[in-house]
């Protein structure tokens, strides 16, 4: 890679390496002004006489107060919320026979990224527990330029047309008159518009299963979501669609928590990345790829560049290239993760799009929103945005130029400045965009092959586990149950009843509605005016695949409970003999054991060790926790009776169908709780072995007593 004539930047190899030279650490330095200037006072004015007024020359105050009323830009006008950190992409098979591209051809590489989770509709300081779609935006810098992988955490889009993209977030954002809800699709013009667009039901109902209220960032999936394409050496394209897989499994919250956790601490899954990575349990992604040859486009029961359909893995199997891992966190949220700026445009030689409507609405979309959030042409300059490799080209001048192009030519053609910058052709690594014959009317209609929306909904909700089908269940009777018109409620019954007509009972008898069997005027509206109308409803659900496993949140194993926060429940004279090995059994196994007592500082043990206090009873909640441990310890066990919130914090964590284990007089405390007629619960342990209650914490919850769980006055 050439260092030469990198305007104002020099090539690196390394993303990090690359940040530094913009990193300033004020550590051990005078504080000044942007001009340089040491300063002697920071806090006091410049006055015309000690009580006077302050003076116009006050150029130290005019800065400061100056770069204070300036210091926001718009935030994303969706995804606002958002984490995110760094980390790299590692190849385990090369695939040339697929694609050209060097982080699919060189096993060697360590390529940099940089990864950032969001929600859709909420506002830049929203809770991170609202349900809804996740983002997952992956930035990688390979040495063939930037490709960004901006997915999300459901393998399919709420809409076939760019064009309804608008109409779809107006809907679901706080209603335009009073700015309410905020962060939440339970509202009624949200649900007016779905129950007008029948092909928002898949994602909907991805929305309405636990997928929208994960238990960390770092147990969901990703998704590419749309068909890409992948193109070799010899020019031959391959669809592909991209996902991601997490190490540490799929994982949800119940809603009952969501809610409860928004209130306790709404930065719950930031904190948790941070925490995550500081703590050196760097959070890893296997990339699976589904591959399909050009002339299998027409073999499915579903178009490929329909973004509501997914590819059923059962179908088309998902084969895993590699592995992203996320090993540091950012220096600064602003710098890094709120200026970070995604392009689904930003491809390498050996990708490219595919027709998907959807797809290429995003292609102008994403460029043209970061001039009115970062406000330059010249977005692409800030830190986080640059390539590793270098930049050459005759795109000049703008707001923040922050290179400094040497030469006379900023055209292309020249002979003046030796034809430089200068073109690449595609065998020695050009872009080259894949050659498709297209043939066909110029029209503006949506494809009658996109027209199903009911097949792939009903495959979802029949591949789910019981308790899953229930959670959604209930979701549903939530999110219709705000919603304040009768008819709208009775247009998403009828909707439903088309997907599973038992889901549709359920949601109706929560409603206290019956479902309709017919409904009132054309329910799909989003197919213009001059539409067939009657032509373009869409047909009952076909079903080509019975079940498909891979769609359940059980279907990545996995026994670890590194990272799982566990609440130990103690007070002074708790009992050290039972708590020291299974704090060391927990701590062996990577998860993180907090001493949750009646007040901060310090509580003693029966072995007169002191232990510092990770949480005051009153600053913290059960539903913050994974699991919960009472240590025995007569004296501490009676300081704990006195207290309700105990009582309320062991209830809850029952109700949530979370492990649960004590020793010696630690039972006293489930006595006095909903807890005590259910010892016998699969993941309730009385004076058992740290190794079962560990087993129990793997399984992240035991929905078998989900039923009884209900009956938990908490
Ligand atoms: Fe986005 N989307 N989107 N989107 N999207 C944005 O770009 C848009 C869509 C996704 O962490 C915006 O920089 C249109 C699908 C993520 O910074 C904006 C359409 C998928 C993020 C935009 C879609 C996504 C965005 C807002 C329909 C999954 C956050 C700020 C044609 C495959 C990236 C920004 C980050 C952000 C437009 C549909 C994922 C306005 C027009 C489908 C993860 O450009």
């Amino acid at each position: 890679m050439s260092n030469k004539n990198t305007p104002g930047e020099v090539a690196a190899t390394n993303k990090d390496e690359q940040l530094d030279r913009y990193r300033n650490d004020p550590t051990g330095q005078p504080l000044t002004t942007n001009t340089g200037l040491k300063v002697n006072d920071t806090n006091n004015s410049l006055k015309a006489g000690i009580r006077g007024g302050t003076l116009l020359e006050d150029f130290l105050l005019r800065e400061k107060i100056n770069h204070f009323d300036h210091e926001r830009i718009p935030e994303r006008i969706v995804h606002a919320r958002g984490s995110a950190a760094h980390g790299y992409f590692e190849l385990y098979e090369a695939i040339p026979q697929f694609t050209k591209a060097g982080i699919f051809n060189d096993t060697s590489r360590k390529t940099p990224l940089f990864t950032r989770f969001s929600t859709v509709a909420g506002s830049k300081g929203s809770t991170d527990l609202a349900r809804d779609v996740h983002g997952f935006a992956v930035k990688f810098y390979t040495e063939e330029g930037i490709w960004d992988l901006v997915g999300n955490n459901m393998p399919i889009f709420f809409i076939q047309d760019a064009m309804k993209f608008p109409d779809l977030i107006h809907s679901v954002k706080p209603e335009p008159d009073r700015e309410i809800p905020q962060a939440a699709s339970a509202h009624d013009t949200f649900y007016d518009f779905v129950s007008l667009t029948p092909e928002t039901l898949h994602n909907h109902i991805w929305v309405m299963s636990d997928r929208g209220i994960p238990r960390s960032l770092r147990m969901m999936e990703g998704f590419g979501i749309h068909t890409f394409r992948m193109l070799n050496d010899e020019g031959v394209a391959h669809f592909v669609r991209f996902h991601w897989k997490p190490l540490l499994g799929v994982r949800s919250v119940t809603w009952d928590e969501a809610v409860k956790i928004s209130g306790a601490d709404s930065d719950f899954h930031r904190r948790d990345l941070w925490d995550a990575i500081d703590a050196g349990q760097f959070p890893e992604w296997e990339l699976g790829l589904q591959i399909i040859p050009e002339e299998d486009e027409h073999k499915f029961e579903f178009d490929l560049l329909d973004a509501t359909k997914l590819i059923p893995e059962e179908m088309v199997p998902v084969k895993i290239v590699g592995k992203m891992t996320l090993n540091r966190n950012p220096d600064n949220f602003f710098a890094e993760t709120e200026q970070v700026a995604f392009l689904p445009t930003n491809l390498v030689p050996g990708l490219d799009f595919s027709n998907d409507p959807l797809l290429q609405g995003r292609l102008f979309s994403y460029r043209d929103t970061q001039l009115s959030r970062l406000g330059s042409v010249n977005f692409e300059q800030i830190p986080i945005n640059r390539p590793t490799n270098g930049v050459h080209n005759n795109e000049r001048d703008g707001h923040m130029q922050m290179s400094i192009p040497k030469g006379n030519t900023a055209y292309f053609p020249n002979s003046l400045g030796g034809g430089c910058p200068y073109l690449t052709s595609i065998a020695e690594g050009g872009f080259e965009s894949f050659t498709e014959r297209v043939d066909g009317n110029k029209i503006r209609a949506r494809s009658e092959s996109f027209v199903d929306y009911y097949s792939q909904p009903a495959l979802f909700y029949r591949s789910l586990t019981d308790w899953e089908k229930a959670h959604t269940a209930d979701a549903y009777t939530f999110e219709l149950g705000k919603v304040n018109y009768p008819h709208i409620q009775k247009r998403m019954l009828y909707l439903i009843s088309q997907i599973d007509e038992d889901l549709a009972q359920t949601v109706a008898d929560g409603l206290g509605m019956e479902v309709p069997d017919r409904v009132e005027g054309p329910v799909n509206q989003a197919i213009g005016a001059d539409a067939d109308v009657e032509k373009m409803q869409p047909p009952k659900k076909k079903v080509y695949l019975d079940k498909s496993p891979a769609l359940s949140e059980t279907y990545i194993k996995t026994d670890t409970i590194a990272t799982r926060q566990i609440a130990v429940l103690a007070a002074d004279g708790f009992d050290g003999d039972d708590f020291g090995p299974m704090k060391e059994a927990l701590e062996r196994e990577n998860a993180v054991v907090k001493i949750v007592a009646p007040h901060g500082g310090t509580i003693t043990c029966t072995k007169g060790h002191e232990h510092k206090v990770d949480a005051a009873i009153m600053t913290t909640e059960s539903v913050l926790f994974d699991a919960v441990y009472v240590p025995g310890g007569k004296k501490s066990i009676e300081a704990l009776l006195k207290k309700a919130k105990y009582k309320k914090f062991v209830n809850e964590a029952f109700k949530h169908c979370k492990a649960i284990a004590t020793d010696g007089a630690g039972e006293q405390l489930l006595d006095a709780t909903f807890v005590a007629d259910h010892k016998d619960d699969a993941a309730v342990f009385v004076d058992g072995s740290p190794k079962d209650f560990i087993k129990a914490i793997a399984q992240h919850r035991n929905y078998d007593r989900m039923e009884v769980a209900k009956m938990v006055p908490a």
